[in-house]
């Protein structure tokens, strides 16, 4: 690459200012960047599927209404992120045939069932919980589009993660049945939760070159233990407690101290044999086979009337 315009992008880096989509970038810096932001697009709309499973069976028509507005958000964030990607020169049209081929991937969490309504409460307060947590810090990546469409993105999902809190709150302090639902659910996810941050910082293939761009702010085991550290008070609010007989507070470390993770399991989801892997992509290629006639009217409207028409 011509010296002088990577000298640019490092003193924009070193600045701590935004690279925009008309600026040169290093191809490894865009690859990275279209590989997360396409991996987290898709984590979004995947990520519908575990909480519409319950929306024809929200208890009451306050928790359906909120429910329906949550999967319609993450809906609108995976737009959000596909017109980031697009600002990189990835179309969406590529990235959903990668998503749909298996080439590209989406968030392990989303490939574990909904048994209970209790799981739509404890994806809201753990799972939105954990995505708050990674997000806020990427509010400040280095690539303009993706920061700011993160900002968005973490306002709603906070909002995601109170009503999940709430809902679970109902639950843990409803009937000894409600509560033992809650308690369940909250056993079930939270080890996938705590998965969502990826591997290991040792075994974290891409973090280093991630940090040194200002994509990535924190490693993935800082951004789990932030995680770990602020459930623990909310779990006892709750009324619940978590599933790891090894969790206490270290006074030394000024954090909690959590038992070993499974990354066999995390492994054996991102090979695709999850729970859920197959029921997900299958459900998702049917949504878009089944969506064909509206990207055809779509152009063929645009053919007819011309870009300014529109
Ligand atoms: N699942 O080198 P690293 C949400 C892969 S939140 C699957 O550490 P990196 C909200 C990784 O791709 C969920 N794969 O990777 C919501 C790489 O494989 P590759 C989405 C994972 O990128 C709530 C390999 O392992 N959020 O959707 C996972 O530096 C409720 C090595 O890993 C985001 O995507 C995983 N958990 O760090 C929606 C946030 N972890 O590509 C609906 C943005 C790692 O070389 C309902 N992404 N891998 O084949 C990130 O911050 C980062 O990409 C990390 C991973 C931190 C996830």
């Amino acid at each position: 690459a011509d010296a002088g315009l990577e000298a640019v992008f490092e003193a924009t880096l070193a600045a701590d200012e935004r690279v925009e989509p008309r600026d040169w970038m290093p191809d490894g810096y865009r690859a990275t960047l279209i590989r997360q932001i396409a991996q987290h697009a898709h984590s979004e709309i995947i990520g519908m599927q575990p909480e519409a499973n319950w929306i024809t069976r929200a208890p009451s028509l306050r928790r359906k209404a909120i429910l329906m507005a949550k999967v319609q958000d993450e809906a609108g964030h995976g737009l959000y992120l596909y017109s980031a990607a697009e600002t990189l020169g990835a179309s969406r049209d590529e990235l959903l045939d990668k998503l749909h081929s298996g080439r590209q991937r989406y968030s392990s969490i989303f490939n574990y069932p909904t048994l209970t309504w209790a799981d739509v409460g404890a994806i809201g307060w753990l799972v939105d919980g954990a995505a708050i947590i990674n997000q806020v810090p990427l509010c400040r990546c280095s690539y303009g589009p993706y920061a700011r469409a993160m900002v968005r993105i973490c306002k709603e999902e906070s909002f995601h993660q109170r009503q999940g809190f709430e809902s679970l709150l109902a639950l843990s302090q409803g009937t000894p049945e409600q509560h033992a639902m809650a308690q369940d659910a909250v056993d079930r996810w939270w080890w996938p939760s705590l998965m969502m941050f990826g591997p290991p910082d040792a075994d974290s293939t891409h973090s280093a070159q991630s940090m040194a761009w200002k994509i990535k702010r924190h490693s993935n085991d800082e951004l789990r233990q932030r995680f770990v550290d602020i459930c623990v008070p909310q779990a006892e609010a709750l009324g619940l407690t978590l599933p790891d007989p090894e969790l206490r507070w270290n006074d030394e470390r000024g954090h909690y101290d959590y038992g070993a993770i499974d990354w066999d399991e995390f492994q054996q989801v991102l090979r695709g044999n999850g729970p859920c892997n197959e029921q997900r992509l299958t459900r998702r290629r049917r949504a878009h086979d089944n969506g064909a006639w509206v990207r055809e009217a779509a152009s063929a409207y645009a053919a007819k009337h011309g870009p300014e028409e529109r």
